[in-house]
């Protein structure tokens, strides 16, 4: 087993190709290696594509909170749990710009924008469009999550510059209808068709400790890395447990295993950002250490992400500085 674990890994170091077809079997070899084993050859992979020491950083602001009409069970935002969350109206343009302006001074290279809608309105188009143009031109990236696009709006949000698009997969294919039931796994494969198709870059990960199986966790890795192209950025949350909501009581991840996931991530994925997201106020240093070691090598900074708290500027500072990790450079490509 060991052997064809070291086959597999060094071909995906080597020679990672954008249309090899990674199986759930061998991705399950690959997870089940010895711990000490697998933190070595993620590393190997990380290396091979990666400055091992550089991190990227991005922030998040919620542009419309709260109201949303989807039911994913983990969601502060839902309507359909009494979480206690205010619901409140598309930001203004203005705000917004002011907002990422503070981001780029406290570090973020990446202005991720997010809202709770099951899919974007066309009335809200021209605002999303000012949101883009303005974020881009105080020299960051800029990064939405709106819920499902068709082929038109991915198409203007890419002749404006959105340069990514963040849409989960959230869990396996099977264990999908048991978080959301108001739309399905297709429907998201076929946003991030849109997003990609369009010419956008794709940020398409999920979270763990919804109560899924590690064949669960394995399986979604696997849809993520044999999709036409492999996401560029990969986020992957822990969940953070809303009162009120679905999953108020799932209880929490293994940290073992949650290195694990993100380990296989980076073997599976080599060439793309594994961004160790949601989650990380209630991780050690040491947790999110070692999640460094397994190849993650993105992180959303502020102490508030969408709607939950995060670290916070002061704790993650001292953090990257005592890993000696340093913010990655940024290439922007428009
Ligand atoms: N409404 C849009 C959508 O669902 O695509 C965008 C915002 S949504 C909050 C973005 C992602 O955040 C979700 O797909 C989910 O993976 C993650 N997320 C939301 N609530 C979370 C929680 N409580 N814990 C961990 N991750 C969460
Ligand atoms: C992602 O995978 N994680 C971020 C981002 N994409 C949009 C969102 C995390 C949200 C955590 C819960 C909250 O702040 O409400
Ligand atoms: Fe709405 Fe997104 Fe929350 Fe689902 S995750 S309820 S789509 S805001």
């Amino acid at each position: 087993m060991a052997e064809s674990a070291t086959l597999l890994t060094s071909k995906i170091k080597d020679e990672p190709s954008l249309d090899a077809f990674i199986s759930f079997e061998d991705a399950k070899i690959i997870y089940n290696l010895p711990f000490n084993e697998l933190l070595f050859r993620a590393q190997q992979v990380h290396r091979a594509h990666f400055d091992p020491n550089a991190i990227q950083m991005s922030r998040l602001l919620s542009i419309k909170t709260g109201g949303c009409p989807e039911d994913c069970g983990y969601c502060s935002q839902s309507a359909h749990y009494p979480t206690g969350l205010k619901a409140s109206k598309l930001m203004e343009v203005e705000r917004v710009l002011a907002e990422a302006q503070k981001a780029k001074e406290g570090g973020a290279t990446r202005y991720c924008m997010g809202a709770a809608w099951r899919n974007p309105k066309e009335r809200d188009m021209d605002v999303l469009v000012a949101m883009i143009e303005g974020v881009k031109a105080l020299g960051m990236e800029t990064c939405m999550t709106l819920g499902m696009l068709t082929p038109e709006q991915s198409g203007r949000l890419a002749e404006v510059g959105l340069d990514y698009y963040n849409h989960n997969i959230d869990t396996s294919e099977r264990y999908y209808s048991e978080i959301i039931t108001t739309r399905t796994f297709e429907d998201r494969l076929e946003t991030l068709a849109n997003v990609r198709n369009a010419g956008i870059k794709v940020c398409a990960g999920g979270i763990l400790g919804m109560g899924e199986t590690v064949e669960d966790r394995i399986s979604m890795l696997v849809t993520l890395a044999n999709l036409p192209a492999p996401p560029e950025s990969v986020p992957i949350n822990r969940l953070i447990p809303i009162p009120g909501s679905k999953l108020a009581t799932a209880a929490p991840v293994d940290p073992i295993d949650f290195v694990r996931t993100i380990a296989l991530a980076r073997i599976l994925m080599p060439r793309s950002h594994v961004r160790l997201s949601a989650g990380r106020t209630e991780m050690s240093d040491e947790m999110q250490a070692l999640c460094v070691v397994a190849g993650a090598n993105s992180i959303f900074i502020g102490d508030t992400l969408l709607t939950a708290d995060n670290p916070g500027e002061d704790h993650d500072a001292a953090l990257l500085r005592r890993l000696g990790l340093t913010p990655m450079e940024l290439e922007l490509s428009r």
